[in-house]
């Protein structure tokens, strides 16, 4: 499967900083030496329209952090799907572990959200990861299994991506082992094949995130079943970000 590289920007960048980060990936992707990827970044949403300007014929395809799960109406500082396909996003990420934590989504609001994107055709990236805590536990693959039973969208038409994020890896600089990703990512599989079939779970792209850069990105992109990766920090970098595509295509 070609992978996906996708760069969360998280809470980042200004006018000036974002414009030039979405140019320089642009004229690169855009060249006869780009690796065999997919490439997309998620600005913040102040960002989306320049962003969007800077990506416009290039081949990277531009995605949002959040979105709300209905179309429109009183909700305050949320944003539908509807308006993120208005402003050319192919993805959105929904269920992010800093969104789980920070504005107690559950794994019924993170489904309800996934559900809306696909329903605008958009591609969600669904984020799941257990705890220190969990892992410590030997809780691990339950913690998995529980999001994905909660959160994962119905069957049926669009297509979507799975993000396995350990929460103890995230913007720590501590990386998952290869061992790690390989049990956790094959957990995923065999849940997407159980929800969806062989032949549908087994096309569902499984990202790893979590501290992922350049030194580390190759071991990690040929382990099996990871099929691209989530890029918080070194996405903000355009040479490390280009790098982690490398290693990947
Ligand atoms: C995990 C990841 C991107 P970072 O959240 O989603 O961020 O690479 O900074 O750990």
């Amino acid at each position: 499967m070609r992978k996906l590289i996708a760069g969360n920007w998280k809470m980042n960048g200004q006018r000036a900083d974002g414009t030039a980060l979405a140019k320089t990936l642009a004229e690169r992707a855009r060249g006869s030496e780009a690796p065999d990827v997919d490439w997309l970044v998620c600005p913040p949403f102040t960002l989306l329209h320049l962003v969007a300007e800077q990506l416009s014929g290039s081949p990277v395809k531009l995605g949002a952090q959040d979105c709300h799960f209905e179309e429109k109406g009183a909700h305050t500082g949320d944003v539908a799907p509807g308006m993120l396909d208005d402003l050319c996003c192919s993805h959105v990420i929904v269920g992010h572990s800093e969104r789980r934590q920070d504005h107690k989504e559950s794994d019924e609001l993170v489904q309800a959200k996934a559900e809306a994107a696909r329903a605008h055709g958009i591609t969600p990236i669904l984020c799941i990861g257990e705890t220190q805590e969990e892992r410590d536990a030997g809780k691990a693959m339950d913690v998995l299994t529980r999001q994905l039973e909660g959160s994962l969208p119905a069957a049926g038409e669009g297509e979507l991506v799975v993000a396995y994020e350990p929460v103890w890896a995230i913007g720590t600089g501590r990386t998952a082992t290869a061992e790690d990703v390989r049990e956790a990512h094959a957990h995923v599989r065999a849940q997407l094949k159980k929800a969806y079939g062989d032949t549908a779970g087994a096309q569902v792209r499984i990202l790893y995130g979590g501290s992922v850069k350049p030194a580390n990105a190759g071991e990690l992109m040929a382990t099996e079943n990871v099929d691209g990766a989530l890029v918080g920090g070194a996405s903000l970098k355009a040479d490390d970000f280009w790098e982690i595509g490398k290693a990947a295509g």
